[in-house]
């Protein structure tokens, strides 16, 4: 699967806006992960995980940031997402269908923020885009 330059475009103009609330994007998207799909938390043993708490915060911090880059590399996401790919495939193991769980999360926390610019064409853009994030991290696994 690639992104089309039309894909890109429809990409880095919503980032574009998300960015500045990204930290915000991030702890909701985990928000929404954890409560529409609780066995998701099982990989979260050690962290407090109820709303808004500091952990929960920064680590939707970290996951969006990672998705920024992705957006700044969007020619070279398995070269910029490499060490985090190593990461989930070799340490952290998580089972690649949380990945898609995961992304719809993203997805419905962008919609919900930018429904204007959430046009069909973006939403596809953006499946596609996490899509690839996605398999970047869990391509170790095979
Ligand atoms: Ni994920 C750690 C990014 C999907 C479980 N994850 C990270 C870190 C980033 C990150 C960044 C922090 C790395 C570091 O500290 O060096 N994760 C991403 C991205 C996606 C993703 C961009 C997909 C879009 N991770 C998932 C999924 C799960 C998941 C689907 C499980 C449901 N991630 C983890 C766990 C950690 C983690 C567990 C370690 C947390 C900790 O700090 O102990």
């Amino acid at each position: 699967m690639s992104l089309t330059k039309a894909d890109k475009t429809a990409v880095i103009a919503i980032w574009g806006k998300a960015a500045t609330q990204a930290d915000a994007i991030g702890a909701e998207s985990l928000e929404r992960l954890f409560a529409s799909y609780p066995q998701t938390k099982t990989y979260f043993p050690h962290f407090d995980l109820s709303q808004g708490s500091a952990q929960l915060r920064g680590h939707g911090s970290k996951v969006i940031g990672a998705i920024g880059e992705a957006v700044k590399n969007i020619d070279n996401i398995g070269g910029a997402l490499s060490k985090l790919s190593e990461l989930h495939a070799y340490i952290l193991r998580v089972d690649p269908v949380n990945f898609k769980l995961l992304s719809h999360c993203i997805l419905v926390s962008l919609a919900a923020r930018f429904p204007a610019d959430f046009t069909a064409e973006a939403h596809a853009a953006w499946d596609k885009f996490l899509s690839i994030v996605s398999s970047v991290l869990t391509e170790k696994y095979r």
